[in-house]
């Protein structure tokens, strides 16, 4: 039995008929992105390898090592040590899925452009996130992270051209905000936006440190995910249990080899307060 007068609440009834009610700064703005579930599916270690077979809409995950994604990514799903946040960037080398809330699927890229690995290992990254983005039929949007404070490095400008050409839809997220003031902030992200040519609603200012962004990001990702395919999405035929054919869809990427090698902000972040790895 529902009684409608009972879900009511208890201010509307003092309030005028038709008039807002007045707002009220403590009460926080509904989240966008509620975490129910949060699942790991699987690395992808190489370009034609293993990856969970595509079923739900993919937002995908880049940048340079020690942006700050590792942190980015638990402040948006709201645990402490869901991906780990490292003194030591460069490790991870693989693709790794996450299914939300049997919503979508977070795709993890590989940190590129450590500048302390060999040069092989260093331009693995190209083949695998560009074959991952060509191939994967769902994927529906990418969050490109760059550090406020620096220039794109010659890896980031390779990725952003990339994203351009494929033409999925991308947001930037411009990390560790608290690092600048105010003003300086703000000037900062117009100038960056005028950079890279993009609108200051594709671009998200955050820091995992002080909490700035992650509902705005949250609320980013939903919609990318409403707005639907921004490409014809393929007929997703399994080739056997657990082993994706992706093969329609392989082309080889084109990446100009990148020779520049600044390694910005691996020797600023001298304030390490995550979890050493
Ligand atoms: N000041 C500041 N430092 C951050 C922030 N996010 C991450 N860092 C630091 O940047 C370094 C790399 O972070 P991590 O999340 O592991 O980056 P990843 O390599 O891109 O996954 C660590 O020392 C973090 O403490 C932030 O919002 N503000
Ligand atoms: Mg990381």
């Amino acid at each position: 039995m529902t009684d409608p007068d009972v879900l009511q609440h208890p201010h509307d009834e003092t309030r005028p008929a038709g008039e807002a009610p007045a707002s009220d700064a403590s009460v926080p703005a509904k989240d966008a992105l509620v975490i129910r579930s949060l699942t790991f599916s699987g690395p992808m270690a190489t370009e034609h390898g293993w990856r969970p077979e595509p079923q739900l809409p993919e937002i995908a995950f880049a940048g340079r090592s020690n942006v700050g994604k590792s942190s980015l990514l638990n402040a948006l799903v709201k645990r402490k040590a869901f991906a780990r946040v490292s003194r030591t960037p460069g490790r991870t080398r693989e693709i790794n899925f996450f299914r939300v809330n049997e919503q979508f699927m977070l795709v993890d890229l590989p940190g590129y452009g450590y500048a302390k690995i060999s040069k092989d290992r260093k331009a693995a990254w190209k083949p695998l996130i560009a074959g991952y983005m060509r191939n994967s039929p769902y994927l529906r949007g990418v969050v490109q992270l760059l550090d406020v404070r620096h220039d794109p490095t010659g890896d980031d400008r390779i990725m952003l051209d990339f994203l351009a050409d494929l033409g999925v839809p991308t947001l930037l997220a411009l990390t560790k905000v608290d690092k600048l003031g105010r003003a300086a902030r703000a000037k900062r992200i117009t100038e960056l936006c005028i950079a890279y040519g993009v609108d200051e609603d594709q671009v998200i200012p955050f820091s995992a440190h002080e909490n700035i962004g992650r509902d705005e990001l949250a609320a980013a990702l939903v919609s990318l995910l409403e707005a639907g395919p921004w490409r014809e999405e393929p007929v997703y035929v399994a080739r056997a249990e657990g082993e994706a054919d992706l093969s329609a869809y392989e082309e080889s990427p084109v990446f100009e080899d990148d020779e520049e090698d600044d390694g910005a902000g691996d020797a600023t972040d001298s304030d390490n307060s995550g979890t050493p790895a």
